[in-house]
């Protein structure tokens, strides 16, 4: 049977993986980091025994948070990101030629250092001269900080558990509105609706008493519980689904999954989430 990786949910539900072999092990000074080399997903960033992702499925988290909202912000000339430590959400902020400057705000080197060692599939940006990587809390940056603001904030956090659960805290969305242009779009991902309903409910609720317009949408991530995920758009101003048609021409052929189907396809919301939020 060889040797498994399992990621327990909720006490009840786990996934597991058939391992090759562990390539990283370490213990940061903010949590347990490995990199597993697995039969089916390749390899994968494992941090406090969650999955984060994947050689196989990463495609379909990163470019569902980073398409949305950059094909939709009126400006994209600078973006934030907090978290995203494997390089995966940067290397799709930074196929834009629009971004004149994409800050990646990620508290642990370790994250960073392991990925590029050991996830170069998924990293393919980090020399781009546009990155500004800083190894600094998120939350303390955008509480404090007075570096001009951004168009676009994308949220790249783990769970809501352990040093992650101040990432979905009200303070936090707050601090990241004090950091976006008036017009500008933050999205961030939002939990899975099938297994964290009372997080992804809450967590539309701490949005929607910060910004005017707050849109979920959902798509398909294998490695996570359930495999059904969520992001959220949000904003002051604009649409989700008035994408401009030159940006995604700009991006469209590298992109594995994204295109302007999808874009409007995964706004559609299923019933039992809808009668969740009451919309
Ligand atoms: N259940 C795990 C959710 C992790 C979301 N973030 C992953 C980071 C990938 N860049």
């Amino acid at each position: 049977m060889g040797l498994w990786y399992d990621e327990t949910f909720d006490g009840h539900t786990r996934l597991g993986l058939r391992v090759k072999q562990t390539l990283f092990s370490d213990e940061s000074p903010y949590q347990k980091v490995e990199v597993i080399d697995t039969v089916a997903f390749g390899r994968v960033l494992v941090i406090d025994n969650i999955f984060m992702t994947s050689e196989y499925d990463e495609f379909l988290y990163h470019e569902m948070l980073v398409h949305p909202s950059l094909t939709t912000a009126p400006e994209i000339e600078r973006v934030l990101v907090i978290g995203g430590g494997d390089g995966g959400t940067v290397r799709e902020v930074l196929r834009y030629s629009d971004v004149k400057e994409c800050v990646m705000i990620e508290i642990d080197q370790t994250v960073v250092d392991a990925s590029k060692k050991f996830l170069p599939s998924i990293g393919t940006a980090w020399d781009d001269p546009r990155l500004d990587v800083r190894f600094i809390d998120g939350i303390d940056y955008v509480k404090h900080s007075d570096d001009p603001k951004y168009d676009v904030v994308l949220l790249d956090g783990t769970d809501p558990i352990g040093p992650g659960a101040v990432l979905f805290d009200q303070a936090f969305y707050q601090g990241c509105k004090r950091m976006l242009a008036p017009d500008g779009v933050m999205a961030l991902q939002s939990a899975s609706p099938l297994l964290m309903m009372d997080v992804f409910v809450e967590t539309q609720h701490k949005l929607r008493s910060l910004f005017a317009e707050v849109h979920p949408y959902m798509g398909p991530v294998p490695l996570y519980g359930t495999g059904t995920w969520s992001w959220t758009w949000c904003s002051d101003t604009g649409e989700p689904l008035r994408a401009i048609p030159e940006r995604q021409a700009e991006i469209v052929e590298a992109a594995k999954a994204y295109n302007d189907e999808l874009h409007r396809a995964v706004f559609a919301l299923p019933n039992y989430v809808k009668r969740a939020l009451k919309l």
